[in-house]
């Protein structure tokens, strides 16, 4: 059995990372043209690393909730009898890793992580980015950004992304509002291949009516449930 798993904001809600479009989410706060596109990024670098810092800063306080821990035994599970996992999240926060997930893939990248503009190295990190970071690999001072995808960026991982899901014989979307592209668009192409896709959320997602199975509650309830 191969089961691919697309979550979004939603599973990592009731550990305290706020959603992106829910009345008091991030972009209620913040501007994504500012903060997340790579037009915002050139014309105000400093307010972008401290939208970032900030998320940064806020994430190893946070703990992997039920729906995290039960995504990583369903991997297990699917392991031991033959199966596979291959979990495929739109998060930049580290819970699924830290749950124990291992067959992930972070298609708009990872909170944890630096990259150079100039020399395209990519770097666990922790601590602050500003314009005077220096890349460890090529020295350049005032290139390095959050290993994140922006708005106007292409998602990473694709090829492998649509390969699974395409191969897949079930597709589930947890915690995501199905509002950004091509993320939302996966469920389009499980269900081209008559893959039975089944959609868990607090609530209908935008394309809730793609979906051939649904269940509805907080991820922390639901989850676990769907898993057993
Ligand atoms: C691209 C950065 C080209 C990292 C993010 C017009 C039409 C269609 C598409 C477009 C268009 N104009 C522009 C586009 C493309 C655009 C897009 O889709 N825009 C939308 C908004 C219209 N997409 C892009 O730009 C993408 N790139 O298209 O490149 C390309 C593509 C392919 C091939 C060649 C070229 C890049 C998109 C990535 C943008 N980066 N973030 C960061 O800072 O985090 S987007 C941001 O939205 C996050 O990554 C987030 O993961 C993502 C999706 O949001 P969700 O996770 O779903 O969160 P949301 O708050 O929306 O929903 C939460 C859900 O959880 C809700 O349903 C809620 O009910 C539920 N929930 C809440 N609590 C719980 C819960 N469920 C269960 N339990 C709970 N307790």
């Amino acid at each position: 059995m191969r089961i691919v798993v697309l979550t979004g904001s939603g599973v990592s809600a009731e550990s305290g990372v706020a959603t992106f479009r829910d009345r008091n989410g991030v972009w209620a706060k913040y501007d994504w043209r500012r903060a997340a596109t790579p037009e915002g990024f050139a014309a105000d670098p400093a307010f972008v690393h401290a939208f970032y810092n900030e998320r940064r800063r806020a994430l190893p306080a946070v703990r992997p909730n039920a729906a995290h821990y039960a995504l990583a035994k369903l991997e297990k599970e699917l392991a031991a009898r033959g199966g596979s996992l291959t979990l495929v999240t739109q998060n930049v926060d580290d819970l699924h890793e830290r749950a124990g997930s291992k067959n992930l893939i972070h298609m708009h990248g990872e909170l944890m992580k630096a990259r150079c503009g100039a020399c395209y190295s990519v770097h666990p990190w922790k601590d602050e980015l500003s314009i005077e970071t220096r890349c460890p690999v090529c020295d350049h001072a005032g290139a390095m950004r959050p290993h994140v995808v922006w708005f106007g960026e292409i998602p990473m991982a694709l090829d492998a992304i649509y390969e699974a899901v395409t191969s897949a014989d079930l597709f589930a979307a947890i915690g995501t509002s199905g509002a950004v592209y091509p993320a939302a668009g996966l469920v389009g192409e499980a269900r081209a291949m008559n893959i039975p896709c089944t959609e868990l959320n607090l609530e209908p997602s935008e394309n809730a009516w793609l979906f051939t199975d649904s269940r509805y509650g907080p991820a922390t309830k639901i989850v676990p449930r769907w898993v057993e």
